[in-house]
């Protein structure tokens, strides 16, 4: 199921301020075949190599915890809570403030692990995440202590960095995934809206190790996904677009509500073909990983490669995307699609998604509106806050047979944090004479 999110739309980017970052980057000793991380963007920091044993040793702590605990990580079991305090013990020694969020799934207790490195734009906010459980069957090494090992060791590379990133970064462990996304959704669900607007995305990393590899990319938020992109282009790694985990993961409740969402993956239980063989290696015929879900996914059931290639890859997200430049006050976004406004029907919205910004919306908003139509006293327009609050723009005037509305508006938005998805809404309330919204644009 593909789910439809805003386009991120264009913006016109300002000049990339460079960005002034402090703090030693600790030596750390780079991994086995760590292949050189792609030049880093004028004024971007580029992200250390996170080393392939520091991962792996994250892997055998994991196995170790379920061995100790009946044989996995699932949720409920002891393993999952042992396999939580590792990870919190981790960034609480690091410099995190972590935070445990608790839940009830299937009767029980079940739990969120958040941390977050102190520092960077509150309003705009830079989340990877994985989720921590395994099934019952086994330790879950590769589905998810890959992904969870991974985030963990960028987390704890942030703070071997004393990183000082333009956005507030934060990592997520999820609870009770396997039983239906049960920890990412009480997150989301449980975060107010005004601070869901500060998210500037999610990136999601659910099985990043897998034995017979393939290298996917989730397609939703296009920076995102080019991110990760250049990322593989800089080590000659093709890619592949990832469709096998719509929703099936821990990005797809941020994605139900509008958050940008991206992330990498290696492949479960679909079968790699003979072209996926050619440019990745590995066997045809052979699914990516045939241990999903089973009692063999334990520390034996890795390719190191893929591993150590995306934790790489998730560093490389992490610096870039949360030590670029802010965008500026002053800048102007806009969305060009065009949107039918069926007459005398339901309202329209069309969607501007702003992120990168610091604080609220100025008091002098200024709203651009391209609309065609044939008699526009049938239209109402509003501007919609990304918490949903109207600003009324136009009225409907049943005499005013002028064609077309080409306007400027001024809201004082000072209330609306200027982050998150925008949006305007045009109905048509009279029969007869009908049209379509041309453009629409904010500049703050
Ligand atoms: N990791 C699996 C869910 C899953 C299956 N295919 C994909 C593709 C992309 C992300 C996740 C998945 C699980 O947790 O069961
Ligand atoms: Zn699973
Ligand atoms: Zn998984
Ligand atoms: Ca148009």
């Amino acid at each position: 199921m593909k789910l439809s999110v805003p386009a991120r739309t264009s913006r016109r980017l300002a000049a990339c301020a460079v960005v002034a970052v402090t703090g030693l980057l600790a030596s750390v000793a780079p991994s086995a075949g760590a292949a050189p991380a792609p030049a880093a963007a004028p004024g971007v920091l580029a992200a250390p190599d996170i080393p392939l044993a520091n991962v792996k040793a994250h892997l055998t702590q994991f196995g170790s915890i379920a061995s100790a605990n009946g044989g996995n990580r699932a949720h409920g079991r002891a393993g999952y809570k042992a396999s939580l305090d590792y990870v919190k013990g981790k960034l609480d020694a690091a410099g995190f403030t972590t935070t445990v969020q608790q839940f009830t799934s299937s009767g029980a207790t079940g739990y969120n692990l958040i941390a977050d490195w102190p520092g960077g734009d509150p309003n705009s906010v830079l989340m990877a995440g994985s989720h921590l459980d395994s099934v019952s069957a086994g330790a879950g090494i590769n589905d998810n202590g890959s992904g969870s090992a991974g985030v963990l060791e960028t987390a704890l590379a942030v703070s071997r960095a004393q990183l000082k990133p333009t956005k507030h970064l934060r990592f997520a462990w999820w609870g009770a995934e396997e039983l239906g996304l049960v920890g990412s959704k009480y997150y989301v669900n449980n975060l107010p809206s005004a601070e869901r607007s500060k998210l500037y995305g999610y990136m999601n990393f659910d099985m990043i190790g897998s034995p017979n590899p393939g290298y996917f990319v989730y397609d939703d938020d296009p920076t995102i996904e080019k991110t990760f992109k250049d990322y593989f282009t800089g080590l000659n790694v093709p890619t592949e677009i990832e469709t096998e985990g719509d929703g099936r993961s821990d990005h797809a409740p941020f994605k139900n509500v509008g958050i940008p969402v991206g992330g990498l993956f290696t492949g479960a239980d679909y079968t790699k073909t003979a072209a996926q063989a050619q440019k990745w290696g590995g066997t045809a015929g052979q699914p990516f990983d045939r241990c999903y879900h089973s009692s063999c996914d334990n520390t034996s059931n890795i390719n190191d490669t893929a591993l150590d290639r995306n934790s790489d890859a998730i560093a490389h997200a992490v610096w870039t995307l949360g030590t670029e430049a802010s965008i500026p006050p002053g800048d102007v976004y806009e969305n060009t699609a065009d949107v039918t406004i069926p007459d005398n029907g339901a309202a329209v919205t069309s969607s501007i998604s702003v992120t990168g910004r610091t604080g609220n919306a100025p008091a002098t908003l200024k709203v651009g509106v391209d609309i065609k139509h044939t008699w526009r006293g049938d239209l109402v327009i509003d501007l919609l806050a990304p918490d949903g609050t109207a600003y009324r723009l136009k009225n409907s005037s049943g005499n005013d047979s002028a064609d077309d509305v080409v306007a400027t508006y001024t809201v004082n938005a000072s209330s609306e944090p200027g982050n998150g998805t925008w949006k305007l809404r045009v109905q048509d309330v009279a029969a007869q004479d009908t049209g379509y919204i041309n453009s629409w644009k904010l500049t703050f």
